[in-house]
C-alpha cells in the first residue's frame, strides 16, 4: 500500500526519527511504498545518513509543501496517512483527499507510553467532519495496544564489536581496556555535571562518551572545574546515523538515553540505562516514568527495584552503582522479555493488520 506520513518536528529528533524508523520498517520490511512529508528536512537528513540505498528507493522525503503541491494531486492518493504525534494535516492536502477516488484512512500515531489508561484508546475511531475515517494507535509495552518500532533489531553488543562506524575509530582508540563505558543523551536540565563529579569520587575508571551537543552543555553548566577528573575520560562523538548510535548504545555498559526513540534503543542494547524523560510542566512525565517502571521493575527484588528508580530519578551514582551487575542481568532479561512480547513484528506489523 501507499502511505502518506506527515512529521512535525517539535522539537530535538525524536519526531524525525520515529518517523524515519517506521519508514524504513514499512518499506524494508513490509514492502510498502512510504512518503514522508517534514516540515524540517535537515533534521531528518541528519538521520537517514549510512542508510542502503536500496530502501531509500521506497521511501521519498519530501518537504511539508510537497504535500499540497498540485502537481501531485489527487493522481496518487495514500492508502494510508499517518499523522504522527498527532500533527495536524495541510488543509489543502485533505482537500485533495475529498476528491480521491479511493479514500484513504488516517491514522493519529501517538506518543510511546507505558501507562494502563492508553489501551482504552487504542485503536478507537476519532470521528471527523470530513468523513474520513480516523483512527488513535498507541504505540506501548501491553499486548493490546500497538507495540514498539523494533526495527531493526540490534544484535547484542559482543556480536558487533569488532565493526567499528568509520565516524568513531578515532575516539574508539582512546577507550581504556579496563574502564566501564558509559554513552550520555539527556535533556539540558539533568545535574550531569553533579552526576560526572559524583562518579569521580569511586574508585573505577569510567570512559564517558558525550553525543552530540553534550560536551557545550557541560562547558554550560560546569562550575570553574576545580581539578581534572580522576578516574573519568571525557569523550565527545559527533552525531552519528541511528544505526551507529545503536552500536554505541550496544558497546556501553550504561547509557543515558531520553525521549522516545533512543529510550526504545536503550532497552533493546540489553544494557542498564537511566531514561531521561522529556519533562513536562504539569509533571505529567513523571506519571509517565512511574507507569513504565512499574513493568520495567515487576519482576526484581526490592533491592534492585529501590537501586533503579533511585538511579532513574538521578540519584547519585555511588547511591545506586553496587547493583550494576545485578542490573545489567535484569536488563538482558528485559530485552529478551520485550523480543518475546513483540515478536508478531511490534508496531509496524500490528499497524499493517490494523490498517487491513
Ligand atoms: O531527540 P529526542 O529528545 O526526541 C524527543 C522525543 O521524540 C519525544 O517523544 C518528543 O516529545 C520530544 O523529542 C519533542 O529523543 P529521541 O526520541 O531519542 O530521538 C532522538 C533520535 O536521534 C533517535 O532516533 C536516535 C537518534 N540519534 C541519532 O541518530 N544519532 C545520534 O548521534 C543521537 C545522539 C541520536
Amino acid at each position: 500500500m501507499r502511505w502518506d506520513i506527515f512529521c512535525q518536528i517539535v522539537d530535538n529528533y525524536g519526531d524525525a526519527g520515529i518517523c524515519w524508523r517506521l519508514a524504513r520498517s514499512l518499506s524494508s520490511l513490509h514492502g510498502q511504498d512510504v512518503r514522508i512529508f517534514c516540515d524540517d528536512l535537515p533534521t531528518l537528513n541528519l538521520l537517514d545518513s549510512g542508510v542502503d540505498h536500496a530502501i531509500m528507493k521506497r521511501v521519498e522525503l519530501l518537504p511539508w509543501e510537497a504535500s499540497y503541491s498540485n502537481a501531485r494531486h489527487p493522481v496518487q492518493a495514500p492508502d494510508v496517512v499517518l499523522e504522527a504525534f498527532g500533527c495536524e494535516l495541510p488543509e489543502r492536502y485533505l482537500a485533495g483527499l475529498f476528491i480521491a477516488a479511493i479514500k484513504p484512512i488516517i491514522i493519529n500515531l501517538e506518543y510511546l507510553s507505558a501507562e494502563p489508561w492508553i489501551m482504552d484508546f487504542h485503536g478507537k475511531p476519532s470521528p471527523q467532519s470530513h468523513g474520513i475515517p480516523k483512527y488513535f494507535f498507541f504505540p506501548g509495552f501491553q499486548d493490546e495496544v500497538g507495540g514498539l518500532l523494533l526495527d531493526p533489531i540490534p544484535l547484542p553488543g559482543e556480536l558487533t564489536a569488532q565493526k567499528i562506524p568509520r565516524d568513531l575509530q578515532e575516539v574508539w582508540l582512546k577507550l581504556r581496556p579496563k574502564a566501564k563505558r558509559i554513552s550520555i543523551f539527556c535533556y539540558p536540565g539533568a545535574p550531569l555535571q553533579k552526576w560526572l563529579d559524583d562518579l569521580d569520587t569511586m574508585d573505577e575508571e569510567f570512559d564517558i562518551l558525550l553525543t552530540h551537543g553534550h560536551s557545550e552543555m557541560l562547558a554550560l553548566s560546569t562550575r570553574k572545574q576545580i581539578s581534572l577528573p580522576k578516574n573519568l575520560q571525557l569523550l565527545s562523538i559527533p552525531f552519528v546515523s541511528q544505526d551507529e548510535y545503536d552500536w554505541v548504545l550496544s558497546q556501553c555498559d550504561f547509557n543515558i538515553v531520553r525521549g522516545e526513540d533512543s529510550f526504545v534503543r536503550a532497552q533493546l542494547a540489553g544494557k542498564p540505562f537511566i531514561w531521561h524523560i522529556y519533562p513536562q510542566e504539569d509533571r505529567a512525565h513523571e506519571v509517565k516514568l512511574a507507569a513504565f517502571l512499574d513493568l520495567y521493575l515487576e519482576s526484581a527484588n526490592q533491592e534492585l527495584r529501590l537501586a533503579i528508580i533511585a538511579a532513574m530519578t538521578w540519584a547519585m551514582p555511588s547511591t545506586w552503582l553496587s547493583s550494576i551487575d545485578k542490573w545489567s542481568a535484569h536488563s538482558l532479561a528485559w530485552r529478551s522479555q520485550l523480543l518475546e512480547k513483540q515478536q508478531d513484528g511490534g508496531l509496524s506489523a500490528r499497524l499493517l493488520r490494523f490498517v487491513a
